[in-house]
């Protein structure tokens, strides 16, 4: 079985501007640079054989090229239930038109369709007993964080690799936009 998610990745500058909005919040792991991605849709674990499939049927996604702009800060969850902190994705029509086709796409190959909405966002850190003070202030200080217009021209079909530490995703394809 292989551990499979679909997402988009980001060219340094990008990633390194997002890693530098991370620091000061005790209790936060943060994503590291290399590994900041915006999740299409998770898959979770499939048969080798079936990760062939999905690969084909992504393979003949025709979908456009678009621009992308992050926006702002937040946080998932609240209080001492805050999970995740998170980089925001200004409205795009684009980025819902191309995760629907990777939906459908998916839900081709037998994967059960997936029950929640979609929520772009870039995963900045993962929290455990963080204080709520401090993700304020975090929130708070960054909020203005914009960047882009970023080019998105393929998206990739990624594998993630659990061991001890922080999760190891490997790109496994990428498919281009027209
Ligand atoms: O892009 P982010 O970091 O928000 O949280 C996991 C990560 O999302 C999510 O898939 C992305 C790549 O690992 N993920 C992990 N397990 C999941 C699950 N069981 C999950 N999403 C939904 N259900």
């Amino acid at each position: 079985m292989i551990r499979l998610f679909v997402a988009l990745d980001f060219p340094e500058d990008v990633r390194r501007r997002l890693a530098g909005l991370g620091g000061g919040v005790p209790g936060a792991r943060w994503t590291d640079a290399d590994n900041l991605h915006l999740t299409l849709r998770f898959i979770g674990e499939v048969p080798e054989d079936q990760a062939a499939e999905i690969d084909e049927s992504l393979a003949q996604i025709a979908a456009p090229a678009f621009d992308l702009v992050l926006d702002g800060v937040g946080v998932y969850g609240s209080g001492r239930n805050a999970r995740v902190l998170w980089a925001g994705v200004e409205r795009s029509d684009a980025l819902s038109h191309l995760q629907s086709k990777v939906e459908s796409a998916l839900v081709r190959c037998g994967l059960p369709a997936e029950e929640r909405k979609f929520s772009p966002h870039v995963t900045l850190a993962r929290l455990k007993d963080a204080s709520k003070d401090r993700i304020g202030r975090f929130v708070e200080e960054r909020g203005m964080f914009r960047a882009g217009p970023i080019r998105v021209d393929h998206f990739t079909l990624y594998r993630s690799h659990l061991g001890k530490g922080a999760a190891v995703y490997e790109a496994l394809s990428e498919y281009g936009l027209g």
